[in-house]
């Protein structure tokens, strides 16, 4: 790369009478000249992520940022005039709904930055993650047309090398639009872009397209088979071209990643082309793909297993099906021979209950199975796929999640990053690590420190202000929980905490209360009623207190619309307390806990996913722990009766009361049907997700971090200490890992 060139071209760019959308492209276009000269010859061994998912955001400062050139091009633009912060109205790259997604996209940031050879494979959608305003408090949502206005400077199409993907009912042409992925190396994300009849264009249409009709599923089913299908055809077709048909160097050169199993179908399109195109053997297809499919699981949901109609899958895809069905005979006969017990082959079958099980396939197929963070591995370990685990414990590793520190401190916080480069020099950009040499007592460092954090935090107001019309509380702490909306994270029982402490302040019981602003960013899927209906909650507390002049000036609920990738890079940055308090035992790890701690923030948390190695690295005397364990939760067993335990509790009763009578209207019964998920067996029990249970030890410690908010010193001391202790969170590490121990490049 020629940095001194790139920035001539910039210099001899010129910028009057050009729209911004016009200087976005050719400034864009400069970049890619420059990348696409790097990009090489691809490596003899090569790891491939599988992924439906890729939440990129914006990649023109991240790139500028990886070329080197992003502050002298700020200059070069400036002084003609323009101000590059134009570029932050580009719409983000939102092929994704939350942390698998964006765990996606920063693990090819490190691997491109480490120099590993990772191509990513995924589906180029043409509408995103919808777009979200909140109308009368509830969620509206819009299409995301990201090509629209700005384009897509960063994608290269590359129609010679398109690839029939066939179904029993059409033949869809996959066309791959490559995205460089700069760094040490220069890596690729491939996304298809499905193209022919308007039925076969439908495929890369939407994410996540509603499936709960059979029309929805079969979509969903095409959905996975094309982008799989299309990646594994062409790199068998590549390997055939160079070995012939002897595939034993497969996996010497091939080693592939599935993000879940939502790629689980790349493993029947494998033993397809093996089978039928190449001729040979099941048994020694099987044997093949053992070696080169690993699997990453990322939730234990009950719901969110995949399990697809085996008639379903025979309807669009019968060979696929075919194989599927002759995968899960060959399994049982290798599980009989070794004389396995009936529970435990039923429990690791393909086929269960006339459906495919994604899952034991993944499992069964896979070389190595990891889950995302310590307590997550052990659940899969011991809970989710106990059977296959006793059979193969050697399968199973944990590789805990992280977080690409060069969008998620760099880009987001370049005065953080500037206090690092003036106490360590630029050492740390190359090694994280080197953060931790920070003293966090030395009274310049914290003052400093304390500084920036006043500073990242005023940018915040500053953008919500423009964005909301909503003037943030001054000289109050901020305390952000943004992430996907589902119950079992649990904003709704930040809600009722909020709720809580708004009586108790209009009750005269927080005399000394230090000003304190919630924070909240949530995507609400579609068709998830209850997630909608917290939304809602949400909002009409958010109104209740902005309305009441006796608390208002002390307590503040802000609801950000269109919670996305930029928006947390500013959330993450300004923020003084992240909120991580999921039931324990249901968040595989958490991210957005990795990138609020990077940025300084204190963690209000449940030993859950990687809260518990967050603390273990930080010290639990610099955060706040609350909340029952996965043990205690386990041991609770049926004893917990949550109409009793709000009798027995009225400072609860008081608060889950609001939703039945009138305090907030009626709501169309929407607040009620809240209440009923608290009181009443909607799901297997009442309160599913331990809402109430939890919910008095949450407010307690909230109350804690607004009591030593005040000692500021003491504050600001655990707030550096999390960021300087945050490196193990790094996808660096992350990545090193992966490449070590699983894929060997
Ligand atoms: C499954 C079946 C049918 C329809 C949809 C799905 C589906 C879709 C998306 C299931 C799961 C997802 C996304 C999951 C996800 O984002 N999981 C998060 O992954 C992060 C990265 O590992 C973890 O940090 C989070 O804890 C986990 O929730």
């Amino acid at each position: 790369m020629d940095r001194d060139r790139l920035l001539e071209t910039f210099k001899n760019i010129e910028v009057t009478d050009k729209t911004a959308v016009e200087l976005y492209k050719e400034i864009s276009s400069a970049c890619m000249d420059e990348i696409m000269g790097e990009s090489g010859k691809t490596p003899e061994r090569c790891a491939y992520y599988f992924s439906v998912e890729y939440l990129m955001g914006r990649m023109f400062f991240n790139n500028l940022l990886a070329l080197g050139v992003l502050n002298e091009a700020r200059e070069i633009f400036a002084r003609k005039g323009f101000d590059l912060n134009a570029f932050e109205d580009v719409e983000d790259a939102a092929l994704g709904n939350g942390g698998l997604g964006r765990l996606a996209a920063c693990y090819l940031d490190s691997a491109a930055n480490g120099g590993y050879p990772l191509y990513g494979f995924g589906i180029r959608y043409k509408y995103g993650l919808f777009r979200q305003k909140i109308v009368e408090g509830e969620q509206v949502e819009e299409a995301d047309d990201w090509l629209k206005t700005w384009g897509d400077p960063w994608s290269v199409r590359r129609e010679d090398e398109n690839v029939e993907v066939k179904f029993a009912d059409m033949t869809v042409t996959a066309v791959p639009y490559d995205m460089p992925i700069y760094g040490k190396s220069v890596n690729i994300l491939r996304l298809f872009q499905a193209e022919g009849s308007e039925e076969a264009e439908k495929i890369s249409e939407y994410l996540y397209p509603a499936d709960d009709t059979e029309e929805g599923k079969i979509l969903r089913i095409r959905q996975e088979y094309f982008f799989s299908a299309a990646a594994v055809g062409q790199l068998v077709k590549r390997y055939v071209k160079q070995y012939g048909r002897n595939f034993s160097h497969f996996p010497e050169q091939h080693v592939f990643q599935l993000n879940d199993t939502h790629a689980v179908f790349a493993v029947a399109e494998f033993l397809r082309l093996l089978t039928k195109e190449y001729r040979l053997t099941l048994p020694h297809a099987v044997e093949i793909a053992k070696q080169t499919f690993n699997y990453t699981n990322h939730t234990i949901l009950p719901e969110a297993l995949e399990c697809w109609d085996s008639k379903l899958v025979e309807k669009v895809l019968p060979e696929i099906a075919h194989i599927l069905t002759r995968l899960h005979l060959l399994a049982k006969r290798e599980w009989n021979a070794c004389g396995y017990p009936k529970e435990e082959t039923a429990e690791m079958s393909i086929v269960r209950g006339g459906k495919f099980s994604m899952a034991n396939v993944a499992v069964y197929i896979s070389g190595r199975v990891n889950g995302v963070a310590e307590i997550h591995t052990k659940i899969l370990k011991e809970r989710l796929f106990t059977a296959a685990y006793g059979h193969a414990p050697e399968k199973f590793l944990n590789v805990t999640n992280g977080v690409t520190q060069r969008r998620w401190l760099m880009l987001c916080n370049e005065e953080l990053a500037n206090f690092y480069d003036t106490r360590l020099g630029h050492g740390w950009r190359k090694n994280l690590p080197a953060i931790e040499e920070i003293a966090c007592d030395d009274g310049d460092a914290l003052a400093a420190f304390a500084r920036i954090k006043e500073t990242k935090k005023a940018q915040l107001a500053a953008y919500i202000e423009k964005r909301e019309g909503i003037t943030l509380l001054p000289d109050a702490v901020y305390i952000a929980q943004v992430k996907r909306l589902h119950e079992y994270k649990r904003q709704f029982m930040t809600a009722l905490a909020i709720l809580r402490i708004y009586f108790d302040l209009k009750e005269g019981k927080l005399p000394d209360f230090t000003p304190a602003v919630f924070i909240f960013g949530a995507k609400a899927a579609g068709s998830y009623k209850r997630a909608k209906e917290i939304i809602l909650f949400l909002n009409k507390i958010a109104e209740l207190i902005a309305n009441d002049a006796e608390v208002n000036g002390k307590l503040q609920v802000v609801f950000v619309q269109n919670y996305d990738v930029s928006y947390a890079e500013k959330i993450v940055a300004g923020s003084d307390v992240s909120l991580q308090v999921s039931t324990a035992g249901f968040e595989a790890s958490g991210t957005g806990n990795m990138k609020l701690m990077m940025n300084g923030a204190v963690t209000v948390g449940t030993m859950d996913g990687a809260n518990i190695e967050i603390v273990e690295k930080a010290g639990k005397e610099n955060n706040y722990i609350f909340g029952a364990t996965v043990e205690e939760i386990n041991a609770l067993g049926g004893k917990y009766d949550p109409v009793k335990f709000a009798e027995e509790h009225p400072r609860i009763k008081q608060v889950t009361d609001t939703l039945t009578d009138g305090t907030f209207g009626d709501a169309d019964g929407k607040l009620k049907d809240l209440a009923s998920s608290l009181f009443e067996e909607t799901y297997n029990r009442a309160d599913h997700y331990y809402v109430l249970y939890d919910l008095l030890p949450l407010v307690d410690a909230l109350l804690k971090v607004d009591e030593e908010y005040k000692d500021r010193t003491l504050f600001v001391k655990k707030q550096l200490f999390n960021a300087t202790h945050a490196a193990f969170f790094s996808s660096d590490r992350a990545i090193r890992t992966y490449a070590e121990k699983i894929w060997k490049i």
